[in-house]
């Protein structure tokens, strides 16, 4: 499958790893638009948020089940935003479904 979140799970591309277990990894953004940037992801392939269903979202609910783990090890003591693009007009560049942690300095309260 050509997709680049399937390699750098595969380790065909590197990537800077801040957590992984048998379901789930993290890693930094390669393009971070905050001191801290971190995608987390399911090692299954899942194209987006609208491709979540009742028989794979028990990996969704593990992701956000580590997120407060994998930020506090990044040392986001006040606070973070969570972030999933899905589809065009969020502008989702990545097919595989993916959470943005993102901290690090005071964020903007527009999001959109
Ligand atoms: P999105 O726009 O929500 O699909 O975000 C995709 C993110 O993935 C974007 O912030 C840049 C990041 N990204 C793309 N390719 C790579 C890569 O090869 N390595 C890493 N670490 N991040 C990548």
């Amino acid at each position: 499958m050509d997709c680049i979140f399937c390699k750098i799970i595969a380790g065909e591309i590197p990537s800077s790893k801040v957590y992984e277990d048998d379901q789930i990894l993290a890693f930094n953004d390669i393009n971070p638009q905050t001191p801290v940037h971190i995608l987390v992801i399911p090692k299954r392939h899942i194209r987006s948020m609208d491709e979540v269903t009742s028989e794979n979202s028990a990996v969704v609910a593990h992701i956000f089940e580590t997120i407060p783990k994998i930020a506090a090890k990044a040392g986001l003591t006040n606070g973070y935003r969570v972030i999933s693009n899905c589809g065009d007009d969020a502008c989702q560049s990545v097919k595989h479904l993916h959470f943005h942690i993102m901290g690090g300095r005071q964020l903007p309260e527009n999001m959109g």
